[in-house]
C-alpha cells in the first residue's frame, strides 16, 4: 500500500429494523474508512423499517456529512436495498455489508490491498455463525446456483462483504430484487469476465435485532426470480 494512492471508497449497508446496530456500524466503518480510504463516504440503506433506524442515521449524518441515510419509505427488500446502494454510492470502489453488524468492517484492510488488480474482492465466511438448517439451506441454493450457471469459482456467494468497483455497472446492471441480489451481481461479473478475488472473513452471530434472512417468503422469492431471470439472462445475455 506504501506510495499507492488510497482509494476512494463509498461504503453502505442495508438496513431493515437495525435502530440497535446501525449507528455503531456507521461510526466504526467511519473510522475505518479515515484510515484506509482517500475519499470515503458510509450510505445506511433503510429499507422502510417500522423502528428508529432512519432517525438514528439522520442523527449521525448531522454531525458528520460524509454519513448518509437513504430511505426507503416502504420496504422493498434486500436486492432493492443493495441497488439503492450502489445508485447512491459516489466514488470509485463501492463496498457493502449488512446492517447487523455480524461482519467486522476492520477486516476491509486486508481487502484494500487487492483492489488496484481486481474488479470485485469478495468475503467467504471462514466459519458461520448461523443455525445448522441456514448453512444447509445455503448449500443447496450455492450448488444450485453453480450448476444452472456453470459458476464454479465462488466459495461463499451470500456473503455480505464485498468490494465492486463502480466501472462494473457500465457493463451490466442490477435487476432482481431480493435475496437473490448476491448471485446476480457475481454471476453476471464472472460471464462479463471480471477479476474476482475471494478473501476469508470471520462472521459472528448477530448480538441484537430480528434476523429475517431465513424467512419462508424471503427463500420463495429468491427462487421465484432465481428461475425467472436465468431464463431471462440464457436468452438475452448477463447484462
Ligand atoms: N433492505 C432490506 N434489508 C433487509 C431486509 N431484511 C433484512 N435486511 C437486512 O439484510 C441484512 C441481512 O439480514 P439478516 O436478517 O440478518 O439475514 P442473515 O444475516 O442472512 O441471516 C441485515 O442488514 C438486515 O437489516 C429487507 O426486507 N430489506
Ligand atoms: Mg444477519
Amino acid at each position: 500500500m506504501k506510495n499507492q494512492k488510497k482509494p476512494d471508497i463509498s461504503a453502505f449497508f442495508p438496513c431493515y429494523n437495525e435502530e440497535a446496530n446501525v449507528g455503531a456500524l456507521a461510526l466504526k466503518t467511519a473510522s475505518v474508512l479515515k484510515k484506509l480510504a482517500g475519499k470515503w463516504e458510509v450510505i445506511a440503506v433503510n429499507d422502510g423499517s417500522k423502528d428508529r433506524t432512519a432517525s438514528v442515521v439522520k442523527a449521525l449524518s448531522k454531525k458528520d456529512k460524509r454519513i448518509r441515510l437513504v430511505d426507503h419509505v416502504v420496504n422493498q427488500g434486500y436486492g432493492a436495498a443493495v441497488k439503492s446502494g450502489f445508485r447512491a454510492a459516489r466514488h470509485e470502489w463501492i463496498f457493502f455489508t449488512d446492517g447487523d453488524g455480524q461482519f467486522d468492517v476492520e477486516e476491509m484492510a486486508k481487502m484494500v490491498p487487492l483492489l488496484a488488480t481486481n474488479d470485485l474482492v469478495v468475503g467467504y465466511r471462514i466459519k458461520r455463525a448461523d443455525p445448522m438448517q441456514r448453512k444447509l439451506n445455503a448449500f443447496a441454493w450455492g450448488m444450485l446456483v453453480k450448476v444452472l450457471f456453470w459458476f464454479w469459482k465462488s466459495r461463499d456467494i451470500d456473503c455480505a462483504f464485498k468490494f465492486v468497483r463502480r466501472s462494473v455497472f457500465e457493463k451490466y446492471h442490477l435487476e432482481t430484487t431480493g435475496a437473490m441480489i448476491s448471485t446476480e451481481l457475481l454471476v453476471k461479473a464472472h460471464k462479463n469476465g471480471f477479476r474476482i478475488t475471494e478473501i476469508g472473513v470471520n462472521h459472528y452471530p448477530r448480538r441484537a435485532g430480528v434476523q429475517t434472512g431465513a424467512k419462508l417468503s424471503v427463500i420463495a422469492r429468491a427462487f421465484k426470480e432465481l428461475f425467472m431471470y436465468a431464463a431471462k439472462w440464457y436468452t438475452q445475455g448477463f447484462k
